[in-house]
């Protein structure tokens, strides 16, 4: 018979997933609180308002809110388990900061009790989830953990990652088949009992080390994936071949699903994931490695290629549309289309470029020192361009097809209006 989880949850990160997570297990009638150490996030979340832009998800936060189960705070208080779903970038050098998972479990230690479970759900590599365990040790020797050895453990500790898809988070957090790895079996078994609640997705119950390489592993695989795409793009157009073309024939063999090339691969996963597998075995993560550096380029292979294009023209307008990370969200973080625009606007000052992008009303900080750059309606950019560059295929970039692009120099780097 499974356990049923009763009691308070305190998840700490009130990001893209660390809300919805809220928002699943507070619609179950669970108490949870939000821990963030933003005020504005706090108070808007307290008000029922949220400022992210994810389907459904503003009127989960409302509705959790209304029902008294969501409640927001900079404090973290007393509750029966604590899921940790902080951001976990990476240095200069590419290892893993965990300065943000530290932290968080310096704040959750002193309010532990014995029965408590600690949850990481942030991507880590191999071992953090001991190491949180090793921290909590340190700072709470009165508890008995299970670095300790067999016996009574007093708090539990499991490594549950997230792997929904930003554009469809509140159905995948649900639906999506779950990770769950423990430090012992009855730690798992005490994280799944939360995860129950709400998922309908199979509950895989495993130990800590596999499921954080499991989770690096899900994003290693499809950035090597996109690697791949983007070689064989890079290759097709030196032999002036058309890529979307090939990709369409050899996606007609039964056994061969190959991506869509891009101008890179951006978001706040992806591009940083596959370096903590890296990190953990340099001499062996050569394809890994390959990958990300394959994907890092492209960026700069985008810029050059509308770079050579423009010095065709005297004085041209270039409209670069797209700025987030992709398709139909508002996230811009790592984002390959803001790296062409700054390429290009760094590699030829006297451009003139207008970039559009609808979920994006405020020129990005990295590009706000460029004075050639404006931002613009999609309509606007392309009917005053001679070069258009489609860097993200956003729903609305679809439609602007044949007669507003007809007469210019079209660099379409995903290949909507092939
Ligand atoms: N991209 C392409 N071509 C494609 C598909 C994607 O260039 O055919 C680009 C996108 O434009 C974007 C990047 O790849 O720049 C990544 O986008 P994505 O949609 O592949 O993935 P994310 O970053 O939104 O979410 C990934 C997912 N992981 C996997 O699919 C293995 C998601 O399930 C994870 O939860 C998420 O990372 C995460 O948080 O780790």
């Amino acid at each position: 018979m499974n356990d049923v989880f009763q009691g308070r949850v305190v998840i700490v990160g009130m990001g893209y997933i660390g809300l919805p997570t809220a928002v699943a297990i507070a619609t179950r009638g669970i108490d949870v609180v939000g821990v963030d150490i933003n005020p504005d996030v706090v108070n808007a979340l307290s008000r029922g308002e949220v400022a992210l832009v994810e389907p459904d998800l503003a009127v989960g936060v409302k509705g959790a809110v209304a029902m008294g189960h969501l409640t927001a705070s900079l404090e973290i208080p007393q509750a029966d388990a604590f899921i940790i779903a902080v951001p976990t970038p990476f240095h200069h050098d590419k290892t893993a900061d965990l300065s943000c998972v530290e932290a968080a479990v310096r704040q959750i230690a002193p309010v532990l009790r014995p029965g408590n479970i600690v949850i990481l759900e942030s991507t880590c590599p191999p071992g953090t989830t001991e190491k949180v365990c090793e921290w909590v040790a340190d700072l709470r020797p009165d508890l008995k953990t299970p670095i300790h050895g067999e016996g009574r453990t007093d708090v539990f500790f499991a490594h549950c990652p997230e792997r929904v898809l930003p554009g469809r988070i509140m159905i995948e957090i649900i639906m999506n088949d779950r990770v769950v790895g423990g430090l012992t079996p009855a730690c798992a078994e005490k994280a799944a009992s939360i995860y129950r609640l709400f998922a309908k997705g199979e509950i895989l119950l495993t130990d800590a080390a596999s499921a954080e390489m499991a989770k690096l592993a899900e994003n290693a695989y499809r950035d090597v994936n996109l690697a791949f795409a983007n070689e064989i793009s890079l290759i097709s157009e030196s032999l002036h071949i058309d890529v979307w073309e090939v990709i369409r024939l050899a996606n007609r063999h039964p056994r061969v699903t190959i991506l869509n090339p891009g101008p890179g691969v951006g978001g706040h996963c992806i591009p940083v994931d596959p370096w903590f597998i890296v990190s953990a075995a340099p001499d062996m993560a050569k394809l890994i490695r390959a990958a990300r550096e394959v994907n890092d380029h492209r960026p700069h292979h985008v810029a050059e290629q509308v770079v050579e294009k423009a010095r065709q023209f005297r004085a041209p307008t270039v409209a670069c549309l797209g700025l987030t990370f992709k398709a139909n969200v508002d996230d811009i973080r790592e984002s390959p289309a803001i790296d062409v625009v700054g390429l290009i606007a760094q590699a030829m000052p006297e451009l003139s470029i207008l970039v559009a992008d609808p979920y994006v009303h405020t020129l990005p900080e990295r590009l706000g020192n460029y004075a050639n750059l404006k931002l613009e309606s999609p309509f606007k950019a392309v009917e005053k361009a001679d070069i258009v560059v489609l860097l993200v295929e956003h729903e609305t970039f679809r439609s602007l097809k044949n007669t507003r692009l007809s007469g210019k120099v079209v660099y379409d780097t995903r290949g909507i209006w092939h």
